[in-house]
């Protein structure tokens, strides 16, 4: 399965042609990786090894970012001011997360306007994740369970990411995940022992982000071009089915407490590989969304696009505010 269509480029990592290394500077660089210590933004570091980290980490600032759009769709409908409250600060946390990334991700040079230009001309990725519609306000528990569940299981092992500003990153937005997961997980319980409908509204939702959050991890294993390197990096430490495996085992215990159910009757615990089982899943259904044609693909960009363009005017008075402060300081130091 290639995942690399011509809708949707992906900023794949591509060795450098005639990279001048320092004496010394590539051992280091291994030995750094042997030792399991850090590498930082000052050291030498293979050019692949940079256009990977660029790759991931802005993809995943992005996912951030696009990733408030199905939540925000609910703040104005929140059943109450609590609710209301607490789904606010979450999706302010994700803004919260997106910035943390792309100024990680700056530390590798690639400024941040770049990025963002790739991502609103549909160059760059984001979570397959996003591109789903929230239909009830059961998904705000659903999302918060299933999703940041999911995000969670692949992003604690990141805050052990070989890249320093990456994996301190990652530590800041696992503790604010967990939260997340909780307010969703509460979200669903709360439905759970309400009314008929509220539980079938709990249940239609976990129905409909159950798949798309295994897909979540990442193509499978065999069709993962990316993970080997990554993973000899140190940057990701277990593969996606690895991950998908132990979301699994997680959540196939959690469903119970909800009195809910996984529409998947293949879950099973494989004693010989010591690992969570599950039913297929449809991998022409996430090429199709990384293409650009899932259900919510066309609205998210055009949001995140408009988004940009109404804030223009945010940059450029935060822009003339900054050179008039370097101008005062300038006068001050003659
Ligand atoms: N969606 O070789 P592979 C969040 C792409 S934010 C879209 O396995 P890799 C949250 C992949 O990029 C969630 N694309 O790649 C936010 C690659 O294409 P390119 C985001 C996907 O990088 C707000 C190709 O498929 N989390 O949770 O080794 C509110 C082949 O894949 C997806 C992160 O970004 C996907 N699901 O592994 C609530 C975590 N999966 O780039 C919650 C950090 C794969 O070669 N990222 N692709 O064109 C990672 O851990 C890894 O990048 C992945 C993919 C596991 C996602």
């Amino acid at each position: 399965m290639s995942l690399h269509t011509d809708a949707s480029p992906g900023l794949q990592a591509v060795p450098a042609e005639a990279e001048s290394v320092p004496d010394g500077a590539q051992a280091h660089f291994e030995q750094l990786l042997a030792e399991d210590s850090r590498i930082e933004p000052r050291d030498w570091m293979p050019e692949a090894y940079r256009k990977t980290l660029v790759r991931q980490i802005s993809q995943h600032a992005h996912s951030e970012i696009i990733g408030m759009q199905p939540e925000a769709n609910w703040i104005t409908r929140a059943p109450s001011l609590k609710r209301k409250s607490i789904l606010m600060a979450k999706v302010q946390d994700e803004a919260g997360h997106g910035l943390y990334l792309y100024s990680a991700a700056e530390t590798l040079g690639t400024p941040r306007e770049k990025m963002t230009e790739d991502l609103i001309a549909g160059k760059a990725r984001y979570s397959s994740i996003f591109n789903y519609p929230t239909l009830s306000w059961a998904d705000m528990g659903a999302i918060g369970w299933l999703v940041d569940g999911a995000a969670i299981c692949n992003q604690v092992p990141l805050c052990r990411a070989s890249y320093g500003p990456y994996g301190r990153a990652m530590v800041r937005v696992c503790k604010e995940e967990s939260f997340h997961q909780r307010q969703g997980f509460e979200i669903l319980l709360e439905l759970a022992n309400g009314t008929g409908a509220q539980r079938g509204m709990a249940q239609d939702a976990i129905n409909r982000w159950y798949a798309p959050s295994l897909m979540m991890f990442g193509p499978p294993d065999d069709d993962s071009p990316n993970s080997k390197q990554s993973m000899a990096w140190n940057i990701k430490r277990f593969s996606n089915d690895e991950l998908r495996s132990r979301f699994v085992g997680m959540i196939v215990e959690q469903v119970k407490v909800l009195g809910l159910t996984l529409p998947d009757d293949s879950i099973r615990f494989n004693e010989d590989k010591q690992q969570w089982e599950h039913g297929p899943l449809d991998w022409n259904e996430f090429k199709e969304v990384l293409a650009g044609r899932g259900p919510c693909n066309a609205q998210r960009l055009a949001r995140r696009r408009e988004a940009h363009e109404d804030g223009a005017w945010v940059r450029e008075a935060a822009a003339a505010y900054a050179a008039k402060q370097a101008a005062a300081q300038k006068t001050e130091v003659a």
